[in-house]
């Protein structure tokens, strides 16, 4: 009888550990969608940050992180979607790829919008700790999904197999990969280039064939991991056009489901992978102190030099000066006006004032 009771609580103790509500809505393994591949400044920050939540809430979340935009059969435009639906748990994603739902996330795509600032990071750092980045959060929050960090691409800069770079006439005719969202479309065009519109899964394979003569993209968190200049392209031009923020996001449901407690290490271990994020992004452009972080977290990646390491490679490299940033600035002036309506006004002359002075 005795033995009949202690089997009975202890059933009894199983069906309330499981039906305990810390526990009972986690899933198994949460996904986490990343567009470029593992080696990627991106791929890297999510690696680092499902490994947070791993240590950090000793197993009880475990993501795992697809790369190569796997979770959306490499059609990068449609991330939010399936965020939203929960085919995604957790995403990293970039401003650029859901602009075609948000059109506020054009804002730091106004070309030379961020770079027409004399210390463009700080510029970067302004708006998104700003009023306009409050703004941005609660417009991607009202789309249905749950806002947890940022993240950092970087500045977006040309590899071309065609150049030097120096002034907007040399753009002419350049056949240029460019993500398919239309304000990329009317910067090229602007600049007379040749705008072609390839998803990233594919881009690749179109470099190796010689289908475009340049692409744009960041230099530590894409140009560098990817060997750009592996397919010919041996200018690299440092012109800060646009700024490629990313936000770490959550399908609500599954952010709901997560106890208070399991919450707060999530948002902890989101501003850890800002930090690294940014880091990675800003090494070699900055005053050392990306590079200073990195090694106090034992995380200092092989290439410190990027300028270096594209000079080694075969590359000539322009870095855009003051001035050729402003004629650039002048040269897409049609742009800015066209979508700072589309992005809307109100927030841009939020984020005009959060960089005020930097
Ligand atoms: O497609 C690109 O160029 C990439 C990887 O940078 C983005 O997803 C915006």
């Amino acid at each position: 009888m005795k033995r009949f009771f202690r089997t009975a609580l202890m059933a009894a103790a199983c069906v309330g550990l499981l039906a305990s509500p810390a526990f009972a809505a986690y899933k198994q393994e949460y996904k986490l969608s990343i567009v470029p591949g593992p080696t990627s400044g991106w791929g890297m920050t999510g690696t680092y940050f499902a490994d947070l939540v791993k240590e950090r809430t000793q197993g009880r979340i475990n993501i795992k992180v697809y790369h190569g935009a796997q979770l959306m059969a490499g059609k990068q435009t449609s991330e939010l979607l399936l965020v939203r639906n929960g085919a995604i748990d957790f995403s990293y994603a970039s401003t650029i790829n859901w602009s075609p739902q948000i059109p506020a996330f054009n804002l730091t795509a106004l070309p030379f919008f961020v770079a027409n600032h004399n210390d463009r990071n700080a510029a970067m750092d302004a708006w998104e700790k700003g009023k306009a980045g409050e703004m941005m959060i609660k417009t991607v929050e009202s789309k249905g999904v749950k806002f947890i960090g940022w993240g950092e691409n970087g500045f977006r800069e040309m590899t071309t197999s065609k150049g030097p770079i120096n002034t907007p006439a040399d753009m002419k005719g350049l056949k240029i990969r460019i993500v398919g969202t239309p304000i990329f479309k009317d910067i090229f065009e602007a600049l007379g280039a040749n705008p072609q519109a390839i998803n990233w899964s594919e881009a690749v394979t179109g470099f190796q064939q010689g289908i475009v003569d340049g692409q744009e993209n960041p230099t530590n968190g894409i140009n560098i991991p990817m060997k750009l200049w592996q397919y010919g392209h041996k200018f690299l031009t440092d012109w800060h056009y646009m700024i490629d923020p990313l936000l770490l996001t959550a399908n609500q449901k599954v952010w709901k489901d997560f106890s208070k407690e399991d919450q707060a290490i999530l948002m902890e271990c989101a501003k850890d992978a800002e930090k690294y994020s940014k880091a990675l992004s800003r090494l070699g452009f900055d005053d050392g102190s990306s590079l200073a972080y990195l090694q106090s977290i034992n995380k200092a990646p092989a290439v410190t030099d990027p300028y270096g390491e594209c000079e080694k490679n075969g590359m000539t490299v322009v870095k855009f000066t003051p001035e050729q940033v402003k004629e650039f600035y002048a040269a897409t002036q049609s742009v800015r006006d066209k979508w700072i309506k589309e992005v809307g006004a109100d927030l841009v002359k939020a984020a005009e004032a959060d960089m005020a002075g930097k």
